[in-house]
């Protein structure tokens, strides 16, 4: 499974590339030009599981600073501040990770 099996390789390469400067990661604006708000929760789910790099059920911290990664190896990773801002965003229960109802929801959200 690679993400290119969900969304399309040239949405996924000009969303990675709208946010490449230094603190300019606008989560809610990414998942739009991704193509991912627009999916079923079940790609949704994919996609999760591809971020989920360790298998871990979480998208922990570490995982959430490569994010751009994940979609694209031209991504870049989150500064500590963007990481942050977005775990706070997507973290409904405070648990410093994001689970997978919580990932569907922050992409629905937006
Ligand atoms: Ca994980
Ligand atoms: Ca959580």
């Amino acid at each position: 499974m690679s993400m290119t099996d969900v969304l399309a390789a040239a949405d996924i390469s000009k969303a990675v590339g709208a946010f490449s400067a230094a603190d300019s990661f606008n989560h809610k604006k990414f998942f739009e030009m991704v193509g991912l708000k627009a999916k079923s929760k079940g790609d949704m789910e994919k996609v999760f599981k591809i971020l989920d790099q360790d298998a871990s059920g979480f998208i922990e911290e570490d995982e959430l600073s490569l994010i751009l990664k994940g979609f694209s190896a031209e991504g870049r990773a989150l500064s500590a501040k963007e990481t942050k801002d977005l775990l706070n965003a997507g973290d409904k229960d405070g648990d410093g990770k994001i689970g997978i109802d919580e990932f569907v929801t922050l992409v629905a959200e937006c």
